[in-house]
């Protein structure tokens, strides 16, 4: 079984970090000329071991010099064993306890030290250096890693350093693969007659060629035109390679150290995150509210400004939960390490985990927040993905956006769901749309509400209008109302009829004076036939002052009595029934009519003739050709 592993150097410049990488694997990793010419690393190299059992691995070597520390975090954000590199003949330097401290912060969970150049001491002093690092490394993840002597220079303890490697490497848990693909990339350049190739170490899932990704947060998509590792082309790539990538259909200028590839539409660029946040013991000051820093995630270094939840100030050796405002969006997923620095001087002062990507909005300072953040970090999995859903409120959340927000894979996040859904904390309201059971209760309660309101206002109204009551319960999306609105009713609560929602159990009771008063209207229309008086007619004459607009009045256009023909003008439904079938025969008769004929017909003027003939074209009874009337065939 191919298994890959990623070590990452870490050290002090000039402690031989990189001499150290090509004795053990023959390969130069600093490649620029200026590296070349000063001596130095300046940005990342790469190089890698290829063990007889199947385990390849990699290594990713980091400039030790102060001022290139960005580039050490780049490289370091994706490793799985530090190889803390310290010159003997010099011992512990500012750079070794910054890496050291970096990669504790990262939470790299294993590792060595290698007291390299012992060429150059005795082995007096040899031993001094090894206690001393001992006592540096005692609090840390490599408290009783090995410390080994080696020399490059004479090849000294090569051996004994590459068989700890691997078996450290070996110890190393698996990379998780049913998580989405992600690769932070590390170096983007240009190879002639293939385009744009970008290259990172692949931290979760698997990739193939043919794949379409999205690099982000630009938000452009590619085609994997190619794979390679370590020179060699592959079909797929898988967490923990170190891949190279020539993706098809994006301009390398697009493109930059720091950005992310994943799966379409899979991460949230997001300029707001919120994490917990640990300041180192050797801070050179306390960390306070709107302070600016460096935030450093995967291989990407964004300016923040940091937003302490719960206090003003954060003191050395202090951890707390906090918020990040970032100046330009971030990519990353909860459970990511990241580190912090402080804008000048440049040093690395702590870090913590990302606990929430684009986070609702709380007020900074609520306990809800702090509440949500303590979920967020000592949840149980499907806790978590509860509060997410929870938090949307009656605005769901859909699958997409939710897998932006949490650290499980697809299939596990599925699983999670369905276990809410099982024990009814969460409903799907679509396939892949999620409401949490509160915010259903919430609505539905809001929906009765209204609607019981509204019956009291309007006791003659047989319903609501829908839009109305979707405005009244917190103008829910359309379709979570409809969904919601559709529950209800099948639970017999409500009746929806048309556009018109009422409570099942509301019903118009009329007093006997409106009783009287729509029986007059209606018999009034009933008798009028085809010469119906105006609502305000009517209504005068039972003895109301009022338009259609009356209730009474539409009670019986609700009713469907009385049906509207044009603007004011209406006519009872029987009426309508009689005048049709007048006209029908007359139509069989003659075939075609002109308006004079309906008139006659019905022994009415123009007023009513017209609307009339155009109510029944409209209803398809009638056909008009020119200025008459045909009918319309079946
Ligand atoms: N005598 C002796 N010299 C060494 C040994 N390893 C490295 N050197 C020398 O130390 C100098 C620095 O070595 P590098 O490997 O470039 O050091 P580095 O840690 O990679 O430096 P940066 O990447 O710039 O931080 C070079 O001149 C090397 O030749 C060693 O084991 N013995
Ligand atoms: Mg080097």
């Amino acid at each position: 079984m191919s298994r890959h592993v990623v070590v990452g150097t870490a050290g002090h410049i000039d402690h031989g970090k990189t001499s150290l990488v090509k004795a053990l694997t023959g390969i130069d990793t600093d490649r620029l000329p200026e590296e070349k010419a000063r001596g130095i690393t300046i940005d990342l190299g790469f190089a890698f071991l290829e063990e007889p059992d199947g385990l390849t691995i990699e290594i990713v070597d980091v400039p030790g010099h102060e001022r290139f520390v960005r580039n050490m975090l780049a490289g370091v954000g994706g490793i799985d064993l530090a190889m803390l590199v310290i010159a003997a003949d010099e011992g512990v330097m500012p750079q070794t306890r910054e890496h050291l401290a970096i990669c504790s912060l990262l939470h790299i969970r294993t590792g060595l030290v290698a007291l390299t150049k012992t060429d150059l001491v005795e082995p007096d002093w040899l031993e001094l250096v090894k206690d001393d690092v001992a006592s540096l490394v005692a609090d840390t993840f490599l408290a009783g890693a090995p410390i080994l002597p080696v020399s490059a220079k004479t090849g000294a303890g090569l051996p004994e350093l590459r068989a700890a490697i691997g078996a450290l490497a070996r110890a190393v848990p698996e990379r998780a693969a049913d998580q989405l693909p992600r690769l932070p990339i590390d170096r983007v350049f240009t190879v002639k007659g293939f385009g744009t190739v970008i290259t990172g170490t692949l931290m979760t899932g698997r990739i193939t060629v043919d794949d379409r990704v999205e690099v982000y947060p630009r938000g452009v998509q590619a085609k994997i035109r190619g794979l390679q590792t370590h020179g060699q082309p592959v079909a797929e790539a898988r967490a923990g390679q170190r891949t190279a990538m020539n993706l098809q259909g994006i301009e390398r200028a697009a493109i930059t150290r720091g950005d992310v590839v994943g799966p379409p539409g899979a991460l949230i660029p997001s300029l707001l995150v919120d994490g917990t946040l640990e300041l180192l013991e050797d801070a050179p000051r306390p960390l306070k509210t709107r302070d600016r820093i460096r935030f450093h995630v995967g291989t990407s270094e964004i300016m923040a400004r940091v937003l302490l939840v719960d206090r003003a100030q954060l003191e050395p050796g202090e951890r707390t939960f906090a918020r990040f405002r970032l100046e330009a969006p971030l990519v990353a997923l909860p459970g990511d390490r990241f580190v912090v620095r402080s804008y000048s001087p440049i040093v690395t002062i702590g870090g913590g985990t990302l606990l929430d990507i684009d986070p609702p909005r709380f007020k900074r300072k609520a306990p809800a927040l702090l509440a949500h953040l303590t979920l967020l970090a000592e949840g149980a999995p499907a806790d978590v993905v509860e509060e997410h859903v929870r938090q949307v409120g009656v605005a769901g959340i859909r699958l997409g956006v939710l897998s932006g927000r949490v650290p499980y894979g697809p299939e596990r996040l599925r699983g999670l769901l369905a276990e809410l859904e099982a024990g009814d904390r969460v409903l799907a309201v679509e396939r892949d749309w999620f409401l949490h059971h509160d915010s259903d209760d919430r609505l539905r309660g809001q929906i009765r509400t209204a609607l019981e309101q509204f019956h009291r206002a309007n006791p003659l109204k047989p319903g609501m209008s829908r839009e109305e009551l979707r405005g009244r319960a917190g103008a829910a999306d359309e379709r979570i109302f409809a969904h919601v609105l559709a529950r209800l009713a099948a639970e017999g609560v409500v009746r929806t009829e048309r556009d018109k929602v009422r409570l099942a159990s509301h019903e118009v009771h009329l007093s006997a004076d409106q009783r009287r008063v729509v029986d007059q209207v209606e018999s009034d229309f009933l008798r009028a036939e085809a010469a119906p008086p105006s609502p305000e007619e009517a209504l005068s004459r039972a003895g109301i002052h009022g338009d259609e607009e009356h209730e009474l009045f539409q009670l019986l256009v609700e009713g469907k009595r009385l049906v509207r023909i044009k603007e004011s003008l209406f006519f009872h439904a029987h009426a309508l029934d009689s005048i049709q079938d007048k006209l029908v025969a007359l139509l069989r008769e003659r075939k075609e009519i002109g308006p004079g004929d309906i008139k006659d017909l019905l022994g009415i003027s123009r007023k009513y003739a017209i609307p009339l003939l155009e109510y029944f074209d409209g209803r398809r009874v009638t056909m008009r050709v020119g200025e008459r009337r045909v009918l319309r065939g079946p």
